[in-house]
């Protein structure tokens, strides 16, 4: 579908037409598009921005990341339908590899995934010769090179079980979710509750600029940051929005 620029919904529209896309190209699931859409719904009511909590969410993550052993960033369909070459971009600039982990899984998926994101030049890990342990769901297939043997996980658009299962497994993990609400966004070390679609390009920013940081510096970020005062500040950003669209009626 061709969306006209000056519709004031353009970048939304565009977004979600590249969900579409990512469908039909075998990337993404039907179910991401429900998923989107919950996304979208909680955009809305942050006003669809950066707040300020999620920058500071973001180059903590970077900080984190750069302070890993081994670091992995986990790629799902949704999330190569929308950011493939940003991602790639990150994995590069932060050297760490991706991971295809997918849900709803399918091994020829998984390959279609990998290729798009290895077209970005990006290193990517996709064997799934290992089980993660205390998983149901098909998430558990990892690679041994990866999520099964990282220190810091990057997941995005979580769905839920997951996010427990890596904690236990001793991982800090960093989840990327609009919903603050979530289990994931509970019970990650690091919640960015901002859109994927500028939540990305803001990480590579901030890798750039972090990169040539002092250790201390970036351990330092770390140390400082709260998540929970992070998740009380998105939830508080939402009922603000709330009301202050209540009250111009
Ligand atoms: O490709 P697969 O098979 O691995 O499946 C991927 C999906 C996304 C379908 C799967 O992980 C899933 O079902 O996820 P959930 O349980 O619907 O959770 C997705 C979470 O991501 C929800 O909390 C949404 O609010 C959030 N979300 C959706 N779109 C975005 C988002 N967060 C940030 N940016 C978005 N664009």
């Amino acid at each position: 579908m061709q969306v006209p620029r000056s519709h004031p919904r353009y970048t939304s529209l565009i977004t979600r037409e590249k969900l579409v896309e990512g469908v039909k190209e075998g990337l993404a699931v039907l179910e991401g598009l429900i998923a989107h859409g919950r996304g979208e719904a909680f955009d809305y009511i942050l006003g669809e921005r950066t707040h300020d909590f999620a920058y500071e969410a973001e180059k903590t993550a970077v900080a984190s990341i750069l302070l890993a052993k081994s670091p992995i960033i986990s790629v799902n369909g949704n999330t190569a339908s929308l950011v493939a070459k940003e991602i790639a971009e990150l994995s590069k600039t932060l050297n760490t590899p991706l991971e295809v982990n997918l849900f709803h899984y399918s091994k020829e998926r998984v390959k279609k995934i990998a290729d798009k994101l290895k077209s970005y030049g990006a290193k990517v890990y996709h064997e799934g010769d290992v089980s993660l342990e205390g998983l149901e769901s098909t998430r558990r297939i990892v690679d041994s090179r990866g999520i099964y043997k990282a220190d810091v996980v990057l997941v995005p658009l979580e769905d839920g079980d997951r996010c427990e299962v890596l904690k236990r497994h001793g991982k800090f993990v960093i989840a990327i979710d609009l919903n603050p609400l979530s289990r994931t966004a509970r019970m990650a070390d690091i919640t960015i509750v901002d859109n994927i679609v500028r939540a990305i390009p803001n990480m590579i920013k901030f890798a750039r600029e972090l990169k040539s940081t002092n250790i201390n510096l970036l351990k330092k970020i770390v140390r400082d940051y709260d998540n929970r005062h992070v998740l009380r500040e998105a939830i508080s950003a939402i009922r603000d929005y709330l009301t202050k669209m209540a009250g111009e009626l």
